[in-house]
């Protein structure tokens, strides 16, 4: 059972990564005020959060089902660090789901822009190169990208080495799924799925179509779960656990949002629908219709909670977190 119900958590949640976005993007004069303030436009858009709420639901449930003292208790961490006597898994873990969000966001900048899906709405607003251009929209992009890694490697601060390993190793799993390994060959294959890439042309078959977006959308959702887990300090199975939980949330995410495209309207999407079907691109829905869609989104749900529950990590969160991606406009 999950302590609190979910829309408690997800609002306490969302305050806290708001609130550390908040402090970690940079101001003026510390970078100019219109990067500045198109990195904030897009990353205070409105966004769901899912991926911070992801890593800070997974570093909860790995210290809540922790063995008594088996967390490691920092010491020596620096001035005004979070990461000393008393630092909660949460704090462990606020700087990568904040890092991830902005990866993220970064990827949405690029993503709406002409020479990708040219989108003009976004969480139900201008999209940012319509408001800022289109120069200043792709800096915007950049910079995100890059503060991002700047904060994983900053903090949380301290000295602990083991500390410093988790963040090691965070940076890694985070410059992976961002990579060419993970989201940019995702996206890399979208567009040549659909047709974008001169020359360069494929056709994606079920299991084609499945590899492109667990790449290009699962791989980020995946490396929120991890970051989480790793920051909390989980033992080697109990991040697997996380990371086959987080694949079949992502691929769920992923199939629910293709059904969407089909069924739902822009005023409750927050974006422009009907967007894959107009591009000819393959998505589940045309591939497998809505129904089976559906069916293939729940077989995901159930094994996402099939992992959790073997690894014994019944956080209730996690689950409820689950539900929510399939059940999000229903
Ligand atoms: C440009 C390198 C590069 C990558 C872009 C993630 C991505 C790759 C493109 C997004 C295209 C898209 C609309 C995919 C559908 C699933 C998705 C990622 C939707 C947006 O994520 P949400 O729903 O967004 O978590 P919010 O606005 O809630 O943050």
């Amino acid at each position: 059972m999950a302590p609190e119900p979910l829309a408690a958590f997800l609002e306490r949640v969302r305050a806290r990564v708001d609130e550390a976005l908040e402090r970690y993007l940079r101001k003026p004069p510390a970078c100019p005020g219109i990067v500045g303030e198109a990195m904030r436009y897009s990353v205070f858009a409105g966004g769901k959060r899912l991926r911070p709420v992801l890593a800070l639901a997974t570093a909860d449930a790995i210290e809540r089902n922790a063995e008594p003292d088996a967390g490691h208790r920092f010491s020596g961490a620096g001035p005004g660090a979070v990461a000393g006597a008393g630092a909660d898994a949460i704090d462990l873990a606020l700087p990568a789901a904040c890092a991830i969000e902005m990866i993220h966001t970064y990827s949405l900048i690029h993503d709406d822009l002409p020479a990708m899906d040219n989108d003009t709405l976004r969480r139900g607003r201008p999209t940012l190169h319509v408001v800022y251009g289109e120069g200043i929209a792709i800096l915007a992009g950049d910079g995100l990208h890059a503060e991002a890694f700047t904060l994983l490697a900053r903090e949380p601060a301290g000295d602990d080495p083991e500390l410093t390993a988790r963040k090691l190793r965070v940076l890694r799993v985070v410059g992976d799924a961002a990579g060419p390994m993970g989201m940019v060959g995702g996206q890399a294959i979208d567009l040549q799925a659909a047709g974008q890439a001169p020359g360069h042309a494929i056709t994606l078959d079920a299991d084609g179509l499945r590899a492109m977006h667990a790449r290009k959308t699962g791989a980020l959702i995946r490396a929120s779960a991890v970051s989480g887990a790793i920051m909390a300090g989980a033992a080697d199975a109990a991040v697997q656990a996380i990371d086959a939980y987080a694949s079949d949330v992502g691929l769920a995410f992923q199939i629910v949002d293709d059904i969407l495209d089909v069924e739902g309207d822009p005023a409750s999407l927050g974006k422009s629908a009907g967007k894959d079907a107009a591009a000819a691109k393959p998505t589940y829905p045309s591939l497998f219709g809505i129904e089976r869609s559906r069916q293939l989104a729940t077989e995901c749900l159930e094994r996402a909670h099939q992992s959790l529950a073997s690894a014994g990590l019944t956080s209730g969160w996690l689950e409820a977190i689950a539900d929510w991606v399939v059940t999000r406009r229903n």
